[in-house]
């Protein structure tokens, strides 16, 4: 009788010094609460901004989910939920860059910029699960070519079309669009933080007393619920001025 409670239900077996199972619960709620947020602050925007909105809603939605699972699988295994942290990711880092681009919409973004940042996206997730799961001897390898794909994006959004849009967007937009851009270059690099600390290779005296799993939370703590709420602030603020000229 007792091994079948323990058995459904796990929080009885969970020991509270695990403070790596506890990001992964905090991970869930700050998750849920932020796309209760999103979704319900949806109908106070304009329609333009909506979709923008959505969008960060999903981001944490579908990252939520996937804390469930993963916070189930730790505390089953205490063992890195490497599959489902890896499916998470390639749901919502490509809708991250669909978030580059729909802010960019106004001054004429292209598709083709949204699918190029996608596409580098998936090179830098795919490199990465292969050094994690598949070819762990050659990790750093996989490491440097993720790195590679993830520099083209730094390059792309701070320095390439997408700055030049942002630019011609201006205001608010050129604001909201640095914003993002710091949060890809100083948060995002927490990522490989946290690879290195995870995966064996010449790295591993610096970065080897760190938890994988408790940075790549802190990470998408961050940057998931960070992003959301700069296009929360940028459709806030687009829509108080829009307000302010009509009353002129
Ligand atoms: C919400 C999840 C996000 C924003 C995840 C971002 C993940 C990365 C930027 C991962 C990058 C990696 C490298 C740059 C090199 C090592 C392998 C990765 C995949 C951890």
């Amino acid at each position: 009788m007792t091994t079948f409670f323990n058995t459904i239900l796990l929080v009885t077996k969970l020991d509270p010094t695990d403070y790596v199972g506890f990001t992964f619960f905090i991970g869930a709620m700050a998750m849920m609460a932020a796309s209760a947020f999103f979704f319900l602050s949806l109908n106070t925007f304009d329609k333009k901004w909506r979709t923008s909105i959505l969008v960060s809603g999903l981001i944490t939605f579908i990252a939520a989910v996937h804390y469930l699972y993963m916070r189930d699988y730790w505390a089953a295994f205490a063992e890195s939920p490497t599959f489902f942290r890896y499916v998470d990711w390639i749901l919502t880092v490509p809708l991250m860059c669909v978030e580059f681009y729909l802010i960019l919409v106004i001054a004429g973004a292209k598709r083709s910029l949204m699918w190029r940042l996608i596409f580098l996206s998936v090179i830098m997730l795919v490199t990465g699960y292969i050094g994690e799961v598949i070819d762990r001897d050659n990790a750093w390898l996989w490491g440097l070519l993720s790195g590679a794909a993830y520099f083209v994006i730094v390059y792309d959004i701070w320095l390439g079309r997408a700055r030049k849009l942002a630019e011609k967007a201006g205001g608010n937009v050129l604001k909201a669009h640095k914003a993002l851009c710091w949060f890809v270059l100083v948060g995002w690099a927490i990522y490989p933080v946290g690879y290195m600390a995870g995966t064996p290779g010449w790295y591993d005296g610096i970065f080897g007393g760190l938890n994988l799993d408790v940075i790549y939370n802190i990470g998408d703590a961050i940057n998931k619920i960070g992003f959301g709420l700069v296009i929360y602030n940028l459709a806030l603020q687009a829509t108080k001025s829009e307000l302010n000229q009509a009353v002129k």
